[in-house]
Protein backbone atom coordinates (compact mmCIF):
# COMPACT_ATOMS: atom_id res chain seq x y z
CA UNK A 1 0.00 0.00 0.00
CA UNK A 2 0.75 3.24 -1.48
CA UNK A 3 1.77 6.15 1.60
CA UNK A 4 -0.79 8.09 0.04
CA UNK A 5 -3.57 5.33 0.11
CA UNK A 6 -2.62 4.60 4.01
CA UNK A 7 -2.82 8.34 4.60
CA UNK A 8 -6.82 8.84 2.95
CA UNK A 9 -7.96 5.48 4.37
CA UNK A 10 -7.03 6.54 7.76
CA UNK A 11 -8.26 10.18 7.33
CA UNK A 12 -8.72 13.17 9.93
CA UNK A 13 -6.23 12.46 12.55
CA UNK A 14 -5.79 14.90 15.34
CA UNK A 15 -2.11 13.95 16.28
CA UNK A 16 0.39 12.35 14.08
CA UNK A 17 2.86 10.98 16.87
CA UNK A 18 5.06 7.86 15.32
CA UNK A 19 3.27 4.72 17.62
CA UNK A 20 6.61 4.34 19.25
CA UNK A 21 6.60 7.56 20.80
CA UNK A 22 5.36 6.95 23.95
CA UNK A 23 6.10 7.76 27.74
CA UNK A 24 9.32 6.23 29.47
CA UNK A 25 11.09 6.35 33.06
CA UNK A 26 11.93 10.06 33.90
CA UNK A 27 16.10 10.45 34.03
CA UNK A 28 16.31 11.17 37.33
CA UNK A 29 13.43 8.96 38.86
CA UNK A 30 12.97 5.40 40.03
CA UNK A 31 10.48 3.92 38.27
CA UNK A 32 9.71 1.87 41.52
CA UNK A 33 9.53 4.47 43.39
CA UNK A 34 5.56 4.78 43.34
CA UNK A 35 3.50 1.66 42.15
CA UNK A 36 0.46 1.98 39.85
CA UNK A 37 -1.88 0.84 42.96
CA UNK A 38 -0.46 4.79 44.56
CA UNK A 39 -1.38 6.18 41.81
CA UNK A 40 -4.26 8.50 41.58
CA UNK A 41 -7.30 6.40 39.22
CA UNK A 42 -9.21 8.30 36.54
CA UNK A 43 -11.94 6.37 36.42
CA UNK A 44 -14.14 6.14 32.84
CA UNK A 45 -17.83 4.96 33.34
CA UNK A 46 -21.00 5.78 31.20
CA UNK A 47 -23.34 3.87 29.18
CA UNK A 48 -21.97 0.76 26.23
CA UNK A 49 -20.85 2.76 23.49
CA UNK A 50 -20.75 5.68 24.90
CA UNK A 51 -16.94 6.25 23.91
CA UNK A 52 -15.26 5.40 26.57
CA UNK A 53 -12.42 3.49 25.66
CA UNK A 54 -12.29 5.71 22.47
CA UNK A 55 -11.19 8.61 24.47
CA UNK A 56 -8.67 6.36 26.33
CA UNK A 57 -7.25 5.17 23.00
CA UNK A 58 -7.24 8.40 21.52
CA UNK A 59 -5.63 10.29 24.41
CA UNK A 60 -3.36 8.48 25.86
CA UNK A 61 -2.37 5.68 22.68
CA UNK A 62 -2.73 8.10 20.03
CA UNK A 63 -5.10 5.98 17.79
CA UNK A 64 -6.56 7.85 15.22
CA UNK A 65 -10.12 8.89 15.55
CA UNK A 66 -11.59 6.71 12.44
CA UNK A 67 -10.14 3.39 14.12
CA UNK A 68 -12.13 3.54 17.17
CA UNK A 69 -14.81 2.64 15.00
CA UNK A 70 -13.50 -0.95 15.06
CA UNK A 71 -13.49 -1.14 18.85
CA UNK A 72 -15.09 -4.09 20.51
CA UNK A 73 -16.76 -3.69 23.27
CA UNK A 74 -14.92 -3.73 27.09
CA UNK A 75 -16.15 -6.84 28.75
CA UNK A 76 -13.58 -6.40 32.05
CA UNK A 77 -11.95 -3.34 33.89
CA UNK A 78 -9.09 -2.50 31.55
CA UNK A 79 -6.40 -0.84 33.88
CA UNK A 80 -3.85 1.72 31.78
CA UNK A 81 -0.90 2.94 33.49
CA UNK A 82 0.02 6.04 31.94
CA UNK A 83 3.61 5.83 32.33
CA UNK A 84 4.76 9.45 32.59
CA UNK A 85 7.27 10.01 35.53
CA UNK A 86 6.67 13.11 35.45
CA UNK A 87 3.50 15.71 36.68
CA UNK A 88 1.35 13.58 35.06
CA UNK A 89 1.21 10.34 36.92
CA UNK A 90 -2.32 8.52 37.16
CA UNK A 91 -3.89 4.96 36.18
CA UNK A 92 -6.86 5.07 34.14
CA UNK A 93 -9.41 2.60 34.23
CA UNK A 94 -11.90 1.68 31.55
CA UNK A 95 -15.37 0.34 32.84
CA UNK A 96 -17.82 -1.67 30.64
CA UNK A 97 -20.44 -0.25 30.56
CA UNK A 98 -22.48 -2.66 31.29
CA UNK A 99 -20.95 -2.51 34.63
CA UNK A 100 -23.87 -3.56 38.04
CA UNK A 101 -22.69 -1.87 41.22
CA UNK A 102 -25.31 -3.89 42.75
CA UNK A 103 -23.22 -7.59 41.54
CA UNK A 104 -21.56 -8.65 44.70
CA UNK A 105 -18.57 -9.05 42.81
CA UNK A 106 -18.13 -5.41 42.19
CA UNK A 107 -15.59 -4.30 45.03
CA UNK A 108 -16.72 -0.52 45.46
CA UNK A 109 -14.41 -0.15 48.17
CA UNK A 110 -11.77 -0.74 46.33
CA UNK A 111 -12.87 0.63 43.30
CA UNK A 112 -13.71 4.18 44.40
CA UNK A 113 -11.56 4.17 47.29
CA UNK A 114 -8.44 5.35 45.93
CA UNK A 115 -9.91 7.35 42.59
CA UNK A 116 -9.20 10.69 42.03
CA UNK A 117 -11.52 11.73 39.48
CA UNK A 118 -14.38 9.81 37.72
CA UNK A 119 -14.99 10.74 34.49
CA UNK A 120 -18.61 10.05 33.25
CA UNK A 121 -19.05 10.04 29.03
CA UNK A 122 -22.44 10.22 27.63
CA UNK A 123 -23.08 10.39 24.37
CA UNK A 124 -24.92 13.37 22.94
CA UNK A 125 -26.01 12.05 19.52
CA UNK A 126 -27.97 9.37 21.67
CA UNK A 127 -30.90 9.64 24.18
CA UNK A 128 -29.34 10.61 27.38
CA UNK A 129 -32.47 9.51 29.93
CA UNK A 130 -31.21 6.16 30.62
CA UNK A 131 -27.27 7.60 30.94
CA UNK A 132 -29.01 10.22 33.77
CA UNK A 133 -29.94 7.63 36.10
CA UNK A 134 -26.73 5.77 35.75
CA UNK A 135 -25.09 8.84 36.21
CA UNK A 136 -26.99 9.68 39.23
CA UNK A 137 -26.52 6.22 40.67
CA UNK A 138 -22.51 6.36 39.73
CA UNK A 139 -22.55 9.57 41.52
CA UNK A 140 -24.42 8.51 44.93
CA UNK A 141 -22.17 5.28 45.12
CA UNK A 142 -18.85 6.66 44.64
CA UNK A 143 -19.88 10.00 46.73
CA UNK A 144 -21.01 7.63 49.49
CA UNK A 145 -17.80 5.37 49.43
CA UNK A 146 -15.19 8.09 48.85
CA UNK A 147 -16.10 12.37 49.34
CA UNK A 148 -12.60 13.15 47.81
CA UNK A 149 -13.39 11.93 44.07
CA UNK A 150 -13.75 14.81 41.31
CA UNK A 151 -16.72 14.31 38.83
CA UNK A 152 -16.59 15.07 35.32
CA UNK A 153 -19.00 14.38 32.77
CA UNK A 154 -18.23 14.35 29.72
CA UNK A 155 -20.98 15.44 26.71
CA UNK A 156 -19.15 12.90 23.95
CA UNK A 157 -19.70 12.99 20.18
CA UNK A 158 -20.71 16.22 19.70
CA UNK A 159 -18.98 16.82 16.25
CA UNK A 160 -22.25 15.27 14.89
CA UNK A 161 -24.54 18.10 16.32
CA UNK A 162 -24.97 21.78 15.58
CA UNK A 163 -23.85 24.33 18.16
CA UNK A 164 -27.52 25.23 19.08
CA UNK A 165 -28.14 21.61 20.08
CA UNK A 166 -24.88 21.05 21.83
CA UNK A 167 -25.56 23.93 24.02
CA UNK A 168 -29.16 23.13 24.69
CA UNK A 169 -28.06 19.43 25.52
CA UNK A 170 -25.44 20.91 27.92
CA UNK A 171 -27.93 23.37 29.72
CA UNK A 172 -30.67 20.40 30.10
CA UNK A 173 -28.12 17.60 31.25
CA UNK A 174 -26.50 20.02 33.56
CA UNK A 175 -29.96 21.21 34.71
CA UNK A 176 -31.55 17.48 35.32
CA UNK A 177 -28.21 16.32 36.93
CA UNK A 178 -27.98 18.33 39.55
CA UNK A 179 -32.05 17.81 40.23
CA UNK A 180 -31.47 14.46 40.70
CA UNK A 181 -28.64 14.80 42.89
CA UNK A 182 -30.38 16.97 45.21
CA UNK A 183 -33.94 14.96 44.86
CA UNK A 184 -30.63 12.75 46.28
CA UNK A 185 -30.00 14.15 49.02
CA UNK A 186 -26.30 15.36 47.50
CA UNK A 187 -26.70 19.29 47.25
CA UNK A 188 -23.58 19.51 47.74
CA UNK A 189 -21.84 17.23 45.66
CA UNK A 190 -20.17 19.38 42.72
CA UNK A 191 -20.18 17.83 38.43
CA UNK A 192 -17.97 19.55 36.02
CA UNK A 193 -19.33 19.60 32.55
CA UNK A 194 -17.42 18.97 29.53
CA UNK A 195 -18.02 19.18 25.62
CA UNK A 196 -15.77 16.74 23.99
CA UNK A 197 -15.39 14.97 20.93
CA UNK A 198 -12.57 12.59 19.47
CA UNK A 199 -12.25 14.39 16.31
CA UNK A 200 -11.43 17.53 17.55
CA UNK A 201 -9.02 19.00 20.32
CA UNK A 202 -11.53 19.49 22.50
CA UNK A 203 -11.08 15.70 24.64
CA UNK A 204 -7.89 16.85 24.79
CA UNK A 205 -8.94 19.93 26.26
CA UNK A 206 -11.06 18.46 28.95
CA UNK A 207 -8.92 15.88 29.67
CA UNK A 208 -6.10 18.56 30.54
CA UNK A 209 -8.96 19.93 33.05
CA UNK A 210 -9.42 16.45 34.51
CA UNK A 211 -5.79 16.09 35.04
CA UNK A 212 -4.84 19.25 36.14
CA UNK A 213 -7.30 18.84 38.87
CA UNK A 214 -5.40 15.73 40.40
CA UNK A 215 -1.69 17.53 40.26
CA UNK A 216 -1.06 18.99 43.78
CA UNK A 217 1.34 21.57 42.64
CA UNK A 218 -0.85 23.11 40.01
CA UNK A 219 -0.97 26.46 41.78
CA UNK A 220 3.06 27.00 41.98
CA UNK A 221 3.18 25.95 38.36
CA UNK A 222 0.78 28.55 37.47
CA UNK A 223 2.18 31.01 39.65
CA UNK A 224 5.83 30.49 37.85
CA UNK A 225 3.80 30.85 34.47
CA UNK A 226 2.28 33.98 35.39
CA UNK A 227 5.60 35.10 36.65
CA UNK A 228 7.44 33.98 33.58
CA UNK A 229 4.92 35.66 31.13
CA UNK A 230 4.32 39.12 32.64
CA UNK A 231 8.34 39.55 32.56
CA UNK A 232 8.84 38.35 29.16
CA UNK A 233 5.61 39.69 27.22
CA UNK A 234 4.30 36.79 26.82
CA UNK A 235 0.83 35.92 25.71
CA UNK A 236 -0.08 32.87 26.57
CA UNK A 237 2.29 30.09 27.69
CA UNK A 238 0.94 26.36 27.92
CA UNK A 239 3.07 23.56 29.86
CA UNK A 240 1.97 20.38 27.79
CA UNK A 241 2.54 16.84 28.24
CA UNK A 242 4.37 16.02 25.02
CA UNK A 243 3.31 12.38 24.43
CA UNK A 244 -0.72 12.61 25.50
CA UNK A 245 -0.72 16.90 24.43
CA UNK A 246 -2.93 17.76 27.22
CA UNK A 247 -1.83 20.60 29.29
CA UNK A 248 -0.96 20.45 32.50
CA UNK A 249 -0.39 24.10 33.19
CA UNK A 250 -1.17 27.53 31.72
CA UNK A 251 -1.60 31.20 32.94
CA UNK A 252 -3.99 32.66 34.48
CA UNK A 253 -5.18 34.28 31.22
CA UNK A 254 -8.11 32.85 29.32
CA UNK A 255 -7.54 29.30 27.38
CA UNK A 256 -9.49 30.08 23.45
CA UNK A 257 -9.50 26.85 21.75
CA UNK A 258 -7.85 27.97 18.80
CA UNK A 259 -4.59 28.98 20.86
CA UNK A 260 -5.00 25.41 22.32
CA UNK A 261 -5.22 23.88 18.88
CA UNK A 262 -2.29 26.23 17.99
CA UNK A 263 0.13 25.06 20.37
CA UNK A 264 -1.03 21.16 19.86
CA UNK A 265 -0.43 21.13 16.52
CA UNK A 266 2.72 22.74 17.00
CA UNK A 267 4.22 19.84 19.15
CA UNK A 268 2.98 17.38 16.16
CA UNK A 269 5.01 19.15 13.84
CA UNK A 270 7.91 19.49 15.64
CA UNK A 271 8.06 15.52 17.04
CA UNK A 272 7.41 14.49 13.53
CA UNK A 273 10.03 16.62 11.75
CA UNK A 274 12.36 15.72 14.61
CA UNK A 275 11.07 11.81 13.98
CA UNK A 276 11.86 12.53 10.43
CA UNK A 277 15.09 14.03 10.11
CA UNK A 278 16.17 14.36 13.53
CA UNK A 279 17.17 11.10 14.58
CA UNK A 280 17.92 9.58 10.66
CA UNK A 281 21.66 8.14 11.78
CA UNK A 282 21.01 7.38 15.35
CA UNK A 283 17.12 5.37 15.65
CA UNK A 284 17.85 5.18 19.66
CA UNK A 285 17.96 9.19 19.72
CA UNK A 286 14.60 10.57 21.82
CA UNK A 287 12.28 12.63 19.22
CA UNK A 288 12.18 14.86 22.07
CA UNK A 289 15.18 15.94 23.98
CA UNK A 290 17.00 18.84 25.15
CA UNK A 291 17.51 20.07 22.39
CA UNK A 292 14.29 20.45 21.04
CA UNK A 293 13.23 24.09 20.63
CA UNK A 294 10.74 25.48 17.73
CA UNK A 295 9.48 29.08 16.87
CA UNK A 296 6.93 29.55 14.35
CA UNK A 297 6.10 33.02 12.60
CA UNK A 298 2.78 33.54 11.67
CA UNK A 299 1.22 35.62 8.96
CA UNK A 300 -1.05 37.53 11.83
CA UNK A 301 2.84 39.27 13.12
CA UNK A 302 2.46 36.35 16.07
CA UNK A 303 4.83 33.89 17.24
CA UNK A 304 4.72 30.17 18.40
CA UNK A 305 8.12 29.22 20.68
CA UNK A 306 8.45 26.11 21.67
CA UNK A 307 11.20 25.01 24.46
CA UNK A 308 11.68 21.72 26.01
CA UNK A 309 11.53 21.25 29.77
CA UNK A 310 12.16 18.15 30.77
CA UNK A 311 11.69 14.66 29.25
CA UNK A 312 8.09 14.73 29.21
CA UNK A 313 7.11 18.24 29.04
CA UNK A 314 7.62 21.50 26.93
CA UNK A 315 6.45 24.88 26.97
CA UNK A 316 4.82 26.41 24.37
CA UNK A 317 4.12 30.42 24.28
CA UNK A 318 2.26 32.75 22.15
CA UNK A 319 3.66 35.87 21.62
CA UNK A 320 2.86 39.14 19.33
CA UNK A 321 5.99 39.48 17.49
CA UNK A 322 7.16 42.92 17.93
CA UNK A 323 7.40 41.53 21.77
CA UNK A 324 9.87 39.16 20.44
CA UNK A 325 12.47 41.53 19.64
CA UNK A 326 14.25 40.95 22.87
CA UNK A 327 14.35 36.98 22.19
CA UNK A 328 17.29 37.11 24.71
CA UNK A 329 15.46 38.06 28.07
CA UNK A 330 13.24 35.59 27.03
CA UNK A 331 15.75 32.57 26.82
CA UNK A 332 17.33 33.98 30.40
CA UNK A 333 13.63 33.59 31.53
CA UNK A 334 12.81 30.34 30.66
CA UNK A 335 15.93 28.70 32.22
CA UNK A 336 14.84 30.48 35.29
CA UNK A 337 11.80 29.06 34.78
CA UNK A 338 13.14 25.89 34.08
CA UNK A 339 14.88 26.01 36.97
CA UNK A 340 11.85 26.28 39.43
CA UNK A 341 10.21 23.57 37.46
CA UNK A 342 12.86 21.77 38.42
CA UNK A 343 12.81 22.55 42.29
CA UNK A 344 9.02 21.83 42.52
CA UNK A 345 10.18 18.29 40.57
CA UNK A 346 12.27 17.63 43.18
CA UNK A 347 10.29 18.17 45.99
CA UNK A 348 7.99 16.48 44.46
CA UNK A 349 10.33 13.57 44.49
CA UNK A 350 11.42 13.87 48.09
CA UNK A 351 7.72 14.07 49.03
CA UNK A 352 6.86 10.68 47.02
CA UNK A 353 9.66 8.62 48.89
CA UNK A 354 8.69 10.10 52.05
CA UNK A 355 4.90 9.23 51.20
CA UNK A 356 5.88 5.99 50.20
CA UNK A 357 8.40 5.40 53.43
CA UNK A 358 5.26 6.11 55.14
CA UNK A 359 3.15 3.96 53.25
CA UNK A 360 4.91 0.57 53.70
CA UNK A 361 4.07 1.69 57.70
CA UNK A 362 0.76 2.67 57.17
CA UNK A 363 -1.27 0.55 54.35
CA UNK A 364 -4.54 2.89 54.91
CA UNK A 365 -2.54 6.14 53.26
CA UNK A 366 -3.95 7.71 50.12
CA UNK A 367 -3.04 10.07 47.24
CA UNK A 368 -3.74 13.02 48.66
CA UNK A 369 -1.08 13.39 51.37
CA UNK A 370 0.66 16.97 52.57
CA UNK A 371 2.83 18.30 50.14
CA UNK A 372 5.67 20.48 50.93
CA UNK A 373 5.30 24.17 50.09
CA UNK A 374 7.11 24.90 46.97
CA UNK A 375 6.73 28.46 47.84
CA UNK A 376 10.43 29.16 47.49
CA UNK A 377 10.82 28.22 43.76
CA UNK A 378 8.78 31.00 42.71
CA UNK A 379 10.28 33.39 45.28
CA UNK A 380 13.96 32.56 44.12
CA UNK A 381 12.32 32.32 40.48
CA UNK A 382 10.24 35.90 41.25
CA UNK A 383 13.97 37.71 41.91
CA UNK A 384 15.80 36.11 39.05
CA UNK A 385 13.81 37.17 36.50
CA UNK A 386 14.75 39.79 33.94
CA UNK A 387 12.09 42.06 32.60
CA UNK A 388 11.34 42.87 28.91
CA UNK A 389 10.44 45.92 29.85
CA UNK A 390 8.30 45.60 26.49
CA UNK A 391 7.42 49.57 25.65
N1 LIG B 1 -18.99 10.61 16.26
C1 LIG B 1 -18.26 10.19 17.28
N2 LIG B 1 -18.16 8.87 17.54
C2 LIG B 1 -17.42 8.47 18.60
C3 LIG B 1 -16.75 9.41 19.44
N3 LIG B 1 -16.11 8.72 20.42
C4 LIG B 1 -16.36 7.41 20.20
N4 LIG B 1 -17.15 7.26 19.11
C5 LIG B 1 -17.64 6.00 18.54
O1 LIG B 1 -18.48 5.36 19.48
C6 LIG B 1 -18.41 3.95 19.33
C7 LIG B 1 -18.26 3.27 20.68
O2 LIG B 1 -17.02 3.58 21.22
P1 LIG B 1 -16.31 2.77 22.40
O3 LIG B 1 -15.12 3.59 22.76
O4 LIG B 1 -16.12 1.36 22.06
O5 LIG B 1 -17.42 2.89 23.53
P2 LIG B 1 -17.33 2.33 25.01
O6 LIG B 1 -17.99 3.36 25.86
O7 LIG B 1 -15.95 1.95 25.37
O8 LIG B 1 -18.26 1.06 24.91
P3 LIG B 1 -18.28 -0.24 25.89
O9 LIG B 1 -16.89 -0.75 25.98
O10 LIG B 1 -19.20 -1.19 25.20
O11 LIG B 1 -18.83 0.21 27.19
C8 LIG B 1 -17.24 3.68 18.36
O12 LIG B 1 -17.78 3.35 17.11
C9 LIG B 1 -16.52 5.01 18.27
O13 LIG B 1 -15.94 5.23 17.00
C10 LIG B 1 -16.88 10.81 19.12
O14 LIG B 1 -16.34 11.70 19.78
N5 LIG B 1 -17.65 11.12 18.05
MG1 LIG C 1 -15.11 0.21 25.95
Amino acid sequence: MSYQDEEEQIGYQVGSFPKDFGYGNFDHEDSNSRSAEDKPRILLMGLRRSGKSSIQKVVFHKMSPNETLFLESTNKIVKDDINNSSFVQFQIWDFPGQIDFFDPTFDSDMIFGGCGALVFVIDAQDEYIEALAKLNQTVTKAHKVNPRIKFEVFIHKVDGVSDDFKMESQRDIHSRATDDLADAGLEGVHLSFHLTSIYDHSIFEAFSKVVQKLIPQLPTLENLLNIFISNSGIEKAFLFDVVSKIYIATDCSPVDMQSYELCCDMIDVVIDLSCIYGSKDDPDVAAFDDHSSSLIKMNNSTILYLREVNKFLALVCIIREENFSRQGVIDYNFLCFREAITQVFELRLKNQKLEAAEHSQDHDSDYQGSIPSTGTASQNFDQHMSNTAVA
